[in-house]
């Protein structure tokens, strides 16, 4: 995480994102609209895109797992640009979805981490991660170095449309900037993150709540746990949990909530509220500082403040870490999970 982090990777894949992106860039700011493809944590990457280019770019983005829109019959023109998003850059149905949309006439851009990959070489321009090799099947790093890429996307074309102020731009680009540091903050809470692991080791479901852009972290949190540890989780949108999972909520449930300082702050508190008058045990994430979540909360994990847009770099760490202890601690594999391949390219 912390080589994927450092300011040399955020610089080069800035130089390079902008020679792939620079080629295609009338098209990205006349798009129609962006549909993203992809797979596993690729896929949770491309749906903090959709939040970031909305919000930045005002573009509408669909974000669609390759291995249903391959075999359906998606609505798909010339001016849509399609994003495939892979860190192998070998996933079998990333593959064949950019490889249906191309041939509907979509401009197809890449962000792949595995140079010379097939899916790098179907694409029409791309960004390559460079996060370094993943050394365990699991994306970690790749997850951080995905959505960099797709922040410094989301902020050329915002300003290339005149959607992202001169102000907010340069705002978000020196925030961007102290990101590799809060990522070494953020990873100071190894120790902590082992004590919290030796109480939940043994739980047998977790829930993993979370707003905004937030949302897809607790989808890659509780992916995570699943991957490396086979306990059972879900991941939720915080203000989806009265429709269906909070049947589940009771003195057993760890449950995860992330829960940084931003525009939808007021609404999770009252979500953290509905878990705890079920007795939910509450591990909160939260932006340094808080009280009033802290207060409710059976454990605390303080991250660095930073902007809403950039907070999934810093929000997901805790989590990985998490998953990580848990699975020493059950004795698991973490490199070479059971039944789970590095490309899955069947
Ligand atoms: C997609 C993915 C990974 C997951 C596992 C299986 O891979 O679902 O996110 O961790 O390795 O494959 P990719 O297309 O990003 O290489």
């Amino acid at each position: 995480i912390l080589d994927s982090m450092r300011g040399r990777m955020i610089a080069e894949s800035n130089h390079l994102m902008m020679a792939g992106i620079r080629e295609f860039e009338n098209k990205f700011v006349n798009a129609n609209r962006i549909i993203i493809v992809a797979c596993g944590t690729s896929w949770h990457a491309g749906l903090v895109a959709e939040y970031l280019i909305e919000d930045l770019a005002r573009i509408p983005v669909e974000v669609e797992y390759a291995s249903e829109f391959r075999y359906r019959n998606p609505i798909i023109n010339e001016k849509d640009i399609v994003i495939a998003i892979s860190q192998s850059g070998e996933t079998a149905d990333t593959l064949a979805a950019l490889e249906l949309a191309k041939s509907k006439g979509a401009t197809i851009f890449g962000i792949c981490n595995v140079v010379g990959s097939s899916i790098a070489r179907a694409t029409d321009a791309g960004a390559y991660t460079h996060a370094g090799p993943e050394i365990g099947v699991a994306s970690t790093k790749a997850f951080t170095a995905q959505v960099t890429v797709l922040t410094l996307i989301a902020m050329i074309i915002g300003s290339k449309r005149g959607t992202l102020e001169t102000t907010k731009l340069r705002e978000l680009m020196v925030e961007l900037e102290t990101i590799p540091n809060k990522v070494e903050e953020a990873l100071k809470l190894n120790e902590q993150i082992i004590g919290i692991s030796e109480q939940y080791k043994d739980a047998t479901n977790f829930l993993y709540l979370g707003r905004g852009y937030n949302f897809p972290v607790a989808l890659e949190g509780a992916l995570k746990l699943k991957e490396i540890s086979y306990i059972h989780a879900e991941g939720y949108p915080a203000a989806e949990m009265k429709h269906g999972p909070i049947a589940l909520i009771d003195e057993q449930m760890p449950v995860v909530v992330i829960a940084t300082k931003d525009s939808s702050y007021e609404k999770i508190v009252s979500n953290v509220q509905e878990v705890k008058a079920r007795k939910g045990k509450i591990i909160a994430i939260v932006t340094e500082g808080d009280t009033t979540i802290p207060a409710m909360a059976d454990h605390v994990i303080e991250i660095p403040e930073t902007s809403e847009h950039l907070m999934p770099l810093l929000s997901v760490i805790p989590l990985q870490l998490l998953s990580y202890h848990i699975a020493v601690m059950r004795g698991c594999n973490v490199d070479q999970p059971r039944n789970l391949a590095k490309s899955v390219t069947v």
